[in-house]
């Protein structure tokens, strides 16, 4: 960062207290991740300055040699991940995904039914406060009130009344397997299109670890930067027959100039995912959650469903008569970065929640395993009984970092301080 340093010691003086931050602390936000040098690379060079609106082999620009071919191998690689016929890599976000597919398959005012938010579903998939609830009809659907898994009765019960014309499935906080060949059933049944949000589970699709949406649905979304340990960016998979139109939807119709270094970065995060290291952590990915699931249960948390089949799960802290809010808080003073989060039919509102959202991609990418993940359990459980001790709180703080030098993340960048 020697150029960073001299030109804005301020932002040079952010950027390395970051790095300590994420060096020191245990990142159990499920959404993130620990991407590659490879990929920072790649994210970090040339490819930044270039403007590249159009596709490969016909751009609006002169001089797109060589980011044609960055493009290229991001969507090969892409496609060979995934098997699906065809990729849009441009979209900058999950959200942009989203919001190409319904403007090429639906006009505005027809009717979207997604996965409620409180019971584990996205923004993007129909909240009122979200583009996607104001320019649509939202129909939800949830979870049952005992298994707290998807209840494809009502969903199924829902679509023949209100006959939407698409079906969102995929979550951000639910740890259960999605039957994405029911959900196609039932869209087939009333004539609606599906597509399958893949953010947090992209890295387990691609290993094989969770179904493939992609036989079932018509288009499949993500991001690229969960599970799937790529750079900060969206992605959107479909079938051939929509190949033109959801391409004219991302460029011209909702984005300008693509960030072609992200796309650089894409290509090398997807070559990493068709490694063969690829497959054995996400396996462990999993296997961490498990047992750390296991290890609350042991420390007398409650997880939602009973436990997870993915990267996360939802802990319900009101057997710990606390609150997601505080838990949050208490586990940051404490070196643990977790967010709060609704479980469902939450009685708090979602600014204070009765639960945490915990997962393993960042932990499992620092090389830790079920052992560690039953003294995490412990330190949680510490944490959020000594919640306005800042004495004990400080002290796990500092067992976390001891812990954390175990498992460097960019060891030799931190050293040339
Ligand atoms: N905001 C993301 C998450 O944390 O799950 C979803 O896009």
């Amino acid at each position: 960062m020697s150029y960073v340093k001299k030109i804005d010691p301020e932002l040079y003086d952010a950027i390395l207290k970051e790095t300590e931050r994420e060096a020191y602390t245990l990142e159990l936000i499920p959404s993130e991740n620990i991407v590659s040098e490879a990929v920072l690379e790649a994210q970090g060079g040339v490819m930044t300055n270039k403007y590249a609106e159009g596709y490969p082999g016909k751009r609006y620009y002169g001089g797109c040699d060589y980011v044609d071919v960055a493009e290229k191998l991001a969507q090969e690689r892409a496609k060979q991940l995934f098997g699906c016929e065809h990729v849009n890599v441009q979209p900058h976000c999950g959200t942009s995904a989203n919001l190409a597919v319904y403007l090429t398959v639906l006009n505005i005012g027809d009717t979207i039914m997604g996965m409620d938010l409180s019971c584990g579903g996205h923004l993007s998939h129909g909240h009122p406060l979200n583009f996607s609830g104001k320019f649509y009809k939202i129909v939800p659907y949830g979870v049952t009130t005992d298994t707290e898994t998807i209840d494809y009765d009502q969903m199924r019960k829902l679509a023949l009344e209100h006959k939407p014309k698409i079906i969102v499935t995929g979550a951000s906080a639910y740890s259960r397997t999605i039957d994405f060949k029911r959900v196609k059933e039932i869209a087939d049944e009333v004539g609606a299109y599906h597509m399958a949000d893949i953010a947090h589970i992209a890295g387990l699709v691609a290993a094989s670890l969770h179904p493939s949406p992609v036989p079932y649905a018509d288009f499949v979304t993500t991001t690229t930067h969960k599970t799937l340990r790529g750079p900060r960016g969206g992605m959107v998979m479909c079938k051939e027959k929509f190949a033109k139109d959801l391409d004219r939807i991302v460029f011209p119709g909702i984005q300008g100039g693509p960030l072609m270094h992200v796309i650089a970065a894409k290509a090398v995060a997807f070559k990493e995912a068709l490694g063969d290291g690829f497959k054995t952590y996400q396996k462990q990915i999993v296997a961490n959650a498990q047992e750390l699931a296991k290890a609350l249960q042991n420390e007398g948390f409650r997880i939602v469903s009973g436990g997870t089949d993915n990267h996360l799960m939802l802990v319900d802290l009101r057997s710990k008569k606390t609150t997601g809010k505080i838990g949050q808080e208490a586990l940051d003073k404490a070196g643990i970065t977790v967010n709060k989060n609704t479980i469902p039919y939450d009685p708090e509102k979602p600014f204070i929640a009765s639960g945490i959202r915990v997962g393993t991609p960042s932990i499992t990418s620092r090389g830790m395993k079920e052992k560690e993940m039953t003294q995490i359990a412990k330190w949680i459980n510490q944490a959020l009984f000594a919640h306005d001790n800042d004495a004990v709180l400080a002290k796990i703080k500092a067992d976390v970092k001891q812990l954390c030098l175990k498992f460097p993340i960019y060891g030799e960048r931190l050293g040339d301080r």
